[in-house]
């Protein structure tokens, strides 16, 4: 089952992202995502300049081996860049497997370990107010865990708050735009919003919430304290979090449940977290993570510390790469909640997607591989703009985490 054609395809159906379709000598198509936001291009240049060429009359079959040779034979290891490239090649060798076996990917993963993947939605609002409501219309819709981000007295540009409805998109065209954070405030504010979400909605849908990598640990453990009495499902991206040991801080002063790794690439990147029971939730997804193969090692390391996954699943990755992670999820033991915010509708256009959500659980059907459909014609109708996440400063104007 020899490679033949190997390519990446840029389109920016509402934002951007990169796919990349791999086709075998006997006609088998499979797609992955490589999409890394406001960095696409160099991932593509990566997949195009110097991998997709060597794939060319390799076994699409050996997965395991072509991840390693990917890894091991760049020398350069490790990193966003080589680890979206290694991660997109390999969720599209995942589907090529599952469509020329006639079984969808989760079947070769393990198998169903559970009925549907739990989500949670995006609730947000410009104010404590708007935000309550937003939680509302997200347990209407039949959602069992909601993030609540908002708007809070002096903090004139929260992260997370959308300019639409149910959307939150950073990225922005062009240039960077330059938003402002300063923790006071923002620590004042949120055991606030939850206190009110609390009063409105009572304890039965699970509450989370993001705080961006933002505070530094002494903050974010008095964060945690004072979120407890609203008994939160997590507390995600306390700290930028490169310096492991300072979630021990963290940890010797709060119950609140932290989860981490948005951000990160490979299991070195939160051997310690997880190792030292650090967190309880790793957010790393399939694409920025090596993919299937890499997630799943990570995965079964992280069982044995009773840390769960919980793939992060913005609209900035692609339907592709949701799809991989609802395999995933639906297969591995450790399961903890999947993130799901609704992609633009255009996107729909491109990426024809074969799960559907009820009850609050994504659900996939018995389609073989991934069950997506890309398609590249309608992929073409929209051209790569080039576009950027914000950057933060604090009130005097030095930069701080965004
Ligand atoms: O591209 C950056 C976004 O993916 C990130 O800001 C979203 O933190 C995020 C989340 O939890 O979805
Ligand atoms: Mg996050």
């Amino acid at each position: 089952m020899k490679i033949e054609k190997a390519r990446t395809v840029l389109t920016c159906p509402g934002r951007n992202f990169v796919t990349v379709v791999i086709e075998t000598e006997d006609g088998v198509r499979g797609v992955g995502d490589a999409t890394l936001n406001g960095r696409e291009l160099a991932v593509a240049s990566y997949l195009d300049d110097h991998v997709l060429p060597l794939l060319i009359g390799l076994d699409a079959r050996s997965i395991e081996d072509i991840w390693h040779s990917l890894y091991k034979g760049a020398y350069w290891r490790r990193g966003p860049v080589t680890m979206t490239a290694i991660g997109a090649i390999d969720m599209a060798l995942w589907d090529i497997k599952g469509k020329s076996l006639d079984t969808p990917v989760f079947n070769l993963l393990g198998g169903r370990a559970r009925d549907g993947v739990t989500v949670y939605g995006h609730a947000n609002g410009a104010t404590i107010d708007e935000s309550v409501e937003a939680v509302g219309r997200y347990v209407e819709a039949g959602y069992k865990a909601v993030r609540v981000q908002s708007g809070l007295p002096g903090l004139t540009q929260p992260y997370g708050v959308g300019r639409g409805d149910l959307c939150y998109e950073p990225a922005e065209i062009d240039r960077p735009i330059l938003e402002t954070f300063d923790s006071g405030p923002y620590l004042r504010g949120v055991p606030k919003l939850f206190e009110a979400v609390r009063a409105a909605i009572g304890w039965d849908v699970d509450l989370l919430h993001d705080a961006h990598h933002r505070l530094n640990p002494r903050e974010a453990a008095q964060l945690g304290v004072a979120l407890e009495p609203y008994q939160l499902f997590w507390l995600e991206d306390p700290v930028p979090a490169e310096l492991q040991e300072s979630l021990r801080l963290i940890r010797q002063h709060t119950v609140t449940p932290i989860a981490i790794g948005e951000v990160f690439n490979t299991l070195y990147d939160c051997q310690q977290l997880i190792s030292e029971q650090l967190i309880d939730y790793i957010r790393m997804t399939v694409a920025h993570s090596g993919g299937l193969t890499h997630l799943q090692r990570i995965a079964h390391f992280a069982e044995l510390y009773h840390v769960r996954t919980a793939c992060h699943g913005p609209t900035d990755l692609s339907p592709i790469n949701l799809a991989a992670c609802l395999h995933f999820q639906t297969a591995i033991h450790n399961f903890g909640i999947q993130e799901y915010m609704r992609h633009p509708e255009l996107a729909t256009e491109v990426f024809d997607v074969g799960y559907w959500l009820e009850d609050g659980m994504l659900h996939l059907d018995e389609r073989p591989g991934l069950g997506v459909t890309f398609n590249e014609e309608r992929a073409a109708d929209y051209p790569y703009c080039r576009a950027y996440l914000p950057v933060a400063r604090r009130g005097d104007g030095g930069v701080h985490s965004w």
